[in-house]
């Protein structure tokens, strides 16, 4: 029985590339503080109720002979919400830093996400455990969860953890919920004089945590060129066979960076984004009209193939949808605890829920397949987002696609054959073997984590900027979580949370698909990326999303 992969094997020993300015070592590095910062929106709410880390400076790093403090300090690490290709190496590279500042310092891995804290479920992370998943995808080292610190008990387990390990530090990698679980512990542990910082590091696939200082979150280079990998197989083997239609979902959450990425890489007959689609407030049946007009034009071509690609969040983007949905969040939340509803059949559900909609949404509900009635009153996740992985909107389409070119067939206006294939592609991606930019990216990350909590500063998101150069050029700082913050309504209830990045209609990246699509919807202009290469040419392993090169090609027009 062989125990890894040669390729595993040969990862293992990649040395990623850190961020210049950090090159030197923890030891070498300088911290400058530049402009103070607000929030993303409803300044005064964020200010009150996180006056202790709101207000910060922005931090950036430079190289000198100087050194930061050389305190010793043990430092917790947790992973948070979904699996993110990289993940092993923010930890790699942490512990790295930490090691390099003092051998003394330990690390501590929270097992299964953010409750290890509060539980004091741990293992002390060694030499020799870190070594095994360096390179390497997933988040098994400790695993991951999605629980939300936000109560006071919470908050006094984990200071009694933190205190019985020697703990001086935590920090927390994940999404835009978990970074606000960060900023929540920050301002928890500051306000009450632990002495204890939290730093987060920005994670998700779904592309949709980045800013000015953040340019692109950890993972969503491997999962794009993953899903790119798998969609140019199919455009192929569509091309090949031509007799199906394959209709891809995507995952990367509410926003479509996801599946703009993975369009811009493949060049498909169809591709959908939901903010495109709320902006034109387009409602499903015209949705469903441009997908049937397209399909009946390409039947008339002799086409009666295509693959078209749909955001998981679609569903939430269709403006009749996103007002039924928002009153759906706030029902179930309310329906919780009620155990007459909670012990109700699928169907009694149904009309429970029909019974407190409005007209119009109630309609719509009654509307739906009972399936997707099903997968809309599913659990909310802790931090209150309807769970879009798990709605079938690809079959939804397909489902309504069929019905209007029967009715188009009956009208004259379509001759073709509808031959459907569903896919939807997620979970392929996320722990995929990191690609170099990931793998180089989150050891970076990793180890400004440590210069961040060494330069005393808590509540700030480790940043590396200038990643479309070589790794070289990188520059590395922090950014304060505050920045980044506004309030939103979760779970029936209004909360501050760090605000989604969400596709800008007028970004360089979505005017590519635009100025493009009415081609590649008739002309089969299908690109097949292939696997992603690790050793080669520089331009093929090394080279980053076109998301990204597009928008920092756009900041240098700017500038
Ligand atoms: P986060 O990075 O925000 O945690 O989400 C990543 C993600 O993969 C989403 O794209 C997807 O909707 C969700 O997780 C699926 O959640 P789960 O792993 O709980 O099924």
């Amino acid at each position: 029985m062989r125990e890894i992969s040669p390729l595993q094997k040969e990862r293992l020993n990649y040395k990623p590339k850190l961020a210049g300015v950090l090159a030197n070592g923890i030891n070498s590095i300088k911290l400058t503080l530049g402009e103070k910062t607000s929030a993303q929106g409803d300044v005064e709410e964020i200010k009150k109720l996180f006056p202790a880390v709101f207000n910060k400076p922005i931090a950036k790093f430079d190289t000198t002979g100087e050194s930061l403090s050389t305190e010793q300090k043990n430092v917790g690490v947790i992973l948070s919400g979904g699996q993110a290709p990289g993940g092993h190496n923010v930890i790699a590279g942490l512990f790295d830093a930490l090691k390099d500042a003092d051998s003394n310092n330990k690390l501590y891995g929270f097992l299964g996400g953010p409750s290890g804290i509060v539980e004091g479920k741990y293992i002390e992370l060694t030499g020799d455990i870190i070594d095994k998943y360096r390179n390497t995808g997933g988040f098994d080292i400790i695993g991951s969860g999605r629980t939300k610190l936000e109560t006071q008990e919470q908050f006094e387990k984990a200071l009694v953890v933190c205190k019985n390990l020697n703990i001086k530090a935590i920090v927390i990698i994940g999404g835009d919920d978990s970074n606000t679980n960060a900023c929540l512990l920050a301002q928890w542990m500051a306000q009450n004089n632990t002495g204890i910082t939290v730093i987060g590091c920005p994670k998700t696939i779904d592309g949709d945590l980045k800013n000015d200082q953040i340019e692109i979150s950890f993972g969503f280079d491997t999962a794009t060129k993953t899903y790119a990998e798998l969609v140019g197989n199919i455009q192929r083997d569509a091309n090949s066979a031509k007799k199906y239609w394959h209709f891809i979902k995507l995952m990367g959450r509410s926003a479509s960076h996801v599946c703009l990425e993975v369009a811009l890489q493949t060049q498909p007959n169809i591709t959908l984004i939901g903010e495109e689609v709320e902006a034109k407030k387009q409602s499903l049946d015209e949705i469903v009209s441009y997908m049937a007009n397209i399909i009946a034009t390409r039947a008339k071509l002799g086409k009666n193939f295509g693959i078209a690609l749909i955001p998981e969040g679609l569903i939430e983007f269709i403006p009749e949808m996103k007002v039924m949905i928002a009153s759906l969040n706030d029902l179930t939340a309310k329906l919780e605890n009620n155990s007459e509803y909670q012990n109700a059949s699928n169907e009694q559900k149904y009309q429970i829920i029909t019974s407190k909609l409005d007209e119009n949404s109630a309609k719509l509900f009654n509307s739906l397949p009972s399936s997707i009635k099903a997968q809309l009153l599913m659990d909310r996740d802790p931090h209150g987002n309807v769970q879009v992985s798990k709605i079938e909107t690809e079959k939804l389409l397909i489902e309504m696609i069929k019905t209007k070119l029967s009715k188009m067939k009956e009208e004259g206006k379509y001759d073709g054959k509808f031959s459907d294939q569903a896919h939807f592609f997620g979970y392929e991606g996320r722990c995929a073997m990191p690609s170099n930019f990931d793998a180089d990216y989150c050891y970076s990350l990793g180890y400004n984590a440590f210069a961040l909590i060494q330069s005393n500063l808590s509540g700030y998101l480790s940043s590396i900027k200038n990643t479309t150069k070589p790794a070289s050029q990188w520059l590395a700082g922090g950014v304060p979580l505050t920045m980044m913050m506004n309030m939103e309504r979760r779970h029936g209830e209004i909360k501050p949370v760090i605000k989604k990045a969400l596709v800008e209609l007028d970004s360089p990246v979505f005017k590519e698909l635009e100025k493009n699509r009415e081609t590649w919807a008739m002309n089969d202009c299908y690109i097949f990326p292939g696997a992603i290469q690790y050793f080669g040419p520089s331009d093929v392993c090394d080279t980053t999303t076109i998301t990204l090169q597009l928008e920092q090609e756009k900041k240098l027009l700017n500038v």
